[in-house]
């Protein structure tokens, strides 16, 4: 009989690693709170699109990934921010449209961009991401740098012509690049059988002749495998990886949205599966951590967020001068 322990151990994140992705989804579990609370208030005027329920798939991610990756994401990406470690300040601030915001308050949510941390490109327009990561990763393997890049994008991003274009050329330069699929199940109020032709978006992958997976991406220890073997394969030289990871997002397309599209209880039901709730009884049962312990955490964690908002709503707005300073390159000699 084979002995399965040692590759079982090997072939799960850690006691360690799990804490790490809770602290991640934690902070942006607590984040979200916050921001949906001080939107509702009307203190905060800002386009929201929740990644509640999204959070495990960026939190698993990044615990992968070292500072120097980059990530490209969409206008539902404050997990994919927070999880590479947006600083909560410069976060917040941005939302605020703030001078002290990571884009100086002239790029808002859906375009936060901090290097600092790799996080490079963050867009509106569905499907752009992915050539752009492309470009990302171009460059990091003609300059012979290691560097993986992971560009997220939704369900419905994968019928767009960009996406197919990409994985096109990803496959044949092999490219040390990611493609991660947030397959929430609904483009905008579209739900995806309406719009998506196939049952299984990593099925794509077999026309680009790269690996494609489809994991439960709200299952902590799936993603983390999932992820861990396209980072790897993407540092070693080998090429992309698509990733399709199943999740339901908790909040409707955008603040407001009342979801009266949606098949009844399906909400509620993936409201039950909760992914953050679920990783807590994980982590407890494992004994990685006591319930006080994560309560514990949380409490810090709240208190952090309670400074960056407060900090956030005292900054200054830029000054009208600066609108065009950043927006073009200065010329090189
Ligand atoms: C090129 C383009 N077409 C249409 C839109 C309008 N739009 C904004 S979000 C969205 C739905 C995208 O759904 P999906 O890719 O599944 O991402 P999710 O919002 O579910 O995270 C659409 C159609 C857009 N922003 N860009
Ligand atoms: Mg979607």
């Amino acid at each position: 009989m084979t002995d399965t322990t040692a590759h079982a151990a090997a072939d799960e994140p850690d006691a360690g690693a799990l804490l790490d992705i809770y602290k991640r989804a934690a902070t942006i579990v607590l984040t979200d709170e916050k921001l949906r609370a001080v939107i509702r208030s009307g203190r905060l005027s800002t386009p929201y699109y929740s990644p509640r329920g999204q959070e495990i798939i960026s939190a698993a991610m990044a615990v992968n990934l070292r500072k120097d990756d980059y990530v490209v994401t969409i206008y539902r990406g404050m997990h994919d921010h927070l999880a590479k470690g947006v600083p909560l300040k410069d976060l917040w601030a941005e939302y605020a449209g703030k001078a002290a915001g990571s884009c100086k308050g002239k790029g808002g949510p859906m375009h936060i961009t901090h290097p600092d941390v790799g996080v490079l490109v963050t867009t509106g327009i569905v499907g752009s991401g992915l050539p752009i990561a492309n470009g990302l990763a171009w460059a990091s393997k003609i300059r012979q740098e290691d560097r993986v890049t992971v560009t997220n994008f939704g369900d419905g991003a994968s019928n767009i012509g960009a996406f197919h274009e990409s994985l096109n050329m990803a496959s044949l330069w092999k490219l040390p690049v990611i493609f991660l699929c947030q397959n929430n199940r609904y483009a905008e109020h579209t739900r995806y059988d309406k719009g998506t032709s196939i049952e299984r978006i990593s099925d794509r992958a077999v026309s680009y002749s790269m690996p494609g997976v489809t994991v439960n991406g709200n299952d902590a220890i799936e993603m983390w495998r999932a992820a861990r073997d396209a980072v790897a394969r993407a540092r070693a030289g080998e090429g992309p990886t698509l990733i399709e990871a199943n999740t339901f997002r908790f909040h409707g397309h955008h603040m407001g949205d009342s979801g009266e599209y949606m098949a009844k209880g399906e909400l509620e039901a993936a409201m039950i599966r909760d992914p953050f709730v679920a990783l807590r009884q994980l982590i407890v049962a494992r004994g990685a951590a006591s319930d006080a312990d994560l309560t514990a955490m949380e409490d810090a964690l709240r208190t952090e967020i309670d400074e960056a908002a407060a900090y956030a709503f005292a900054a200054k707005y830029p000054e009208p001068e600066e609108a065009l300073e950043d927006v073009y390159a200065s010329a090189v000699s």
